[in-house]
């Protein structure tokens, strides 16, 4: 893979951004960044006490030429953002500058480094989480490389390694029998005795590591006899399909097509429910073939479905817990019918700026916040101190009623869901038991509300620094002419709502309409792209 060690300039390593999913690019400009990021890993685990840093080597849902990094910190969470410039500056120098750099960013004391290796299932991720190794070792680091793992899983061994979750036995810090105990306890609170006629799910890999996880699942689930309500059924494991090529979440998501490589009988097959995860298996949607077309049922719907659901236990559970608050938050991404389906509900939507690091932190503002962005990545948080207390009260023997059911569920819940990032793994537990629990078909959850018709555009201008968005990105501060005329452009259309925003990850403004019809949805679309090339080009 790319130049012999001996080529590399180190004296002029690529300059690259820390961006919202870590390092990210073609593959090989990325060995002097992997053997920085495992020197600042090492730093970064000093000036934590010496507990343990997690690096994950992955590009996601990208091309299999790219590849990536983050960095994860000592419970599970995403690098804090006061370290992002540190990893930059370490990663960027040139070699002559790396000792002072280094010291400029060591602050911590302890005698002691520990990192976590771990890497997504790309024929260079073994390489570079070498020189990921060798970086951490040289500041005398103590690494455990898990090899090849999910981006959640990874996040899961360094939160455990550390303490922050309790270690169920088995490989990977008990990371699947975790997950499946969860998934056990939610079913036996079910009042349905028997299997369900629907207990497949074909699962569409996406080529990567997700098929890794889903056999782990599927041993478990069969040991435990509970193959007849939830039998998972992979498609495009490794090798079958290359990385997120024409399959896996991110495709089946923006071009709104099934995955390549099912066969007729399955994407025909009447109630066939199929998901698919994305290239680290942190992402899921959801499809099946309703009467006519290929339908998605995207993040939005599974925040809606779970959400629901909680909301419904946390009221029966009010005798025992009090009332919690409960809150969905989205991006601008969501399907306006979305924000109005759980507002009829009575449920909060909050809004936050595109990115998980951003989402995650928002729904932290509550006591139960859900998040999912409509590509499908999110999760259920659930606060320390209700967790706690939600524990404690399963823990008693039970004295039945509906506010105790309530509370074994949410506990479940709360012990499924992963608290440190958005799992595809376990929000298929998660959405298979509310659906099982719910007796409801994916037709039926794909129809809770009847999605807006929306259109995705981008346009290339000068400089995508010129437009400077509000905080939840919905609107434009600046330039004030752009956003008036966004503005009248939308109100022309029934239904009509268009934002536009810089990309974070391309050199390109990305613009959202949606409307009542299709034809309006698109035509806005083509409006607002126009007065960003009139106005900002
Ligand atoms: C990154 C984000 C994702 C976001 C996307 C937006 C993480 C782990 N990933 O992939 O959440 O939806 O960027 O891309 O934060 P954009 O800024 O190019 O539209
Ligand atoms: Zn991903």
């Amino acid at each position: 893979m790319g130049p012999a060690l001996s080529k590399i300039d180190r004296e002029h390593p690529p300059q690259l951004a820390y961006g919202t999913a870590g390092f990210r690019c073609d593959a090989t400009q990325l060995v002097i960044a992997m053997e920085r990021v495992g020197m600042l890993a090492a730093l970064r685990s000093r000036d934590r006490d010496g507990l343990k840093i997690g690096v994950m080597v992955t590009a996601s849902h990208n091309p299999h030429r790219d590849n990536g990094v983050k960095i994860v910190d000592p419970t599970g969470a995403m690098l804090a953002q006061a370290w992002e410039s540190k990893a930059e500056k370490v990663a960027c120098c040139p070699e002559s500058q790396l000792l002072e750099t280094l010291a400029s960013v060591a602050e911590g004391e302890a005698a002691s480094a520990s990192v976590v290796i771990g890497r997504d299932t790309r024929a260079h991720s073994r390489a570079l989480s070498q020189r990921v190794r060798a970086g951490a070792e040289a500041l005398g680091a103590r690494v455990e490389d898990v090899g090849v793992v999910t981006t959640p899983q990874l996040h899961h061994c360094v939160r455990a390694a550390n303490g922050f979750s309790p270690v169920v036995k088995g490989p990977l810090y008990g990371y699947a029998d975790a997950l499946v105990d969860a998934f056990e306890a939610l079913l036996k609170t079910s009042p349905h005795k028997t299997g369900r006629p629907d207990s497949t799910v074909v699962v569409d890999c996406a080529g990567g590591v997700g098929a890794f996880g889903i056999h782990q699942l599927r041993r478990r689930l069969e040991e435990r006899g509970l193959a007849s309500v939830l039998s998972l059924r992979a498609a495009n494991i490794v090798r079958e399909a290359p990385l997120n090529h024409q399959c896996g979440a991110e495709h089946v998501q923006k071009q709104r097509l099934p995955p390549k490589n099912l066969s007729r009988r399955d994407l025909g097959a009447p109630n066939l429910r199929g998901c698919s995860v994305d290239g680290d298996a942190d992402r899921l949607v959801y499809w099946f073939h309703g009467l006519s077309n290929f339908e998605i049922v995207d993040g939005d719907k599974i925040a809606s479905l779970l959400a629901v659901f909680i909301a419904r236990e946390l009221a029966a559970a009010q005798p025992l817990i009090g009332t919690p608050s409960l809150g969905v938050v989205q991006t601008a991404y969501a399907n306006g019918a979305a924000a109005a389906f759980l507002r009829e509900r009575r449920v909060e939507v909050a809004f936050a700026k595109t990115g998980v690091k951003y989402v995650h932190h928002a729904a932290e503002a509550f006591d139960v916040g859900v998040y999912f962005e409509a590509n499908g990545h999110g999760t259920v948080l659930v606060k320390e101190a209700l967790r706690a207390r939600l524990a404690q009260l399963d823990s008693e023997p039970g004295t039945g009623g509906r506010a105790r059911l309530a509370v074994s569920r949410l506990h479940a819940v709360a012990r499924l869901a992963n608290q440190s990032v958005g799992d595809a793994l376990a929000d298929l537990l998660l959405v298979e038991a509310v659906l099982c629990l719910q007796q409801k078909s994916i037709a039926a959850w794909g129809a809770l509300y009847d999605e807006l018709p929306s259109r995705q555009l981008k346009q290339r201008v000068a400089s995508r620094a010129l437009l400077e968005p509000n905080a939840t990105e919905t609107r434009l501060v600046a330039p004030a002419a752009l956003q008036a005329k966004i503005d009248a452009l939308a109100a022309s259309h029934k239904s009509g709502r268009a934002f536009v925003r810089p990309s974070g990850t391309e050199d390109v403004v990305r613009v959202y309409a949606e409307a009542a019809t299709r034809r309006d949805a698109d035509a806005l679309a083509l409006e607002v792209r126009r007065a960003v090339f009139d106005l900002a080009g």
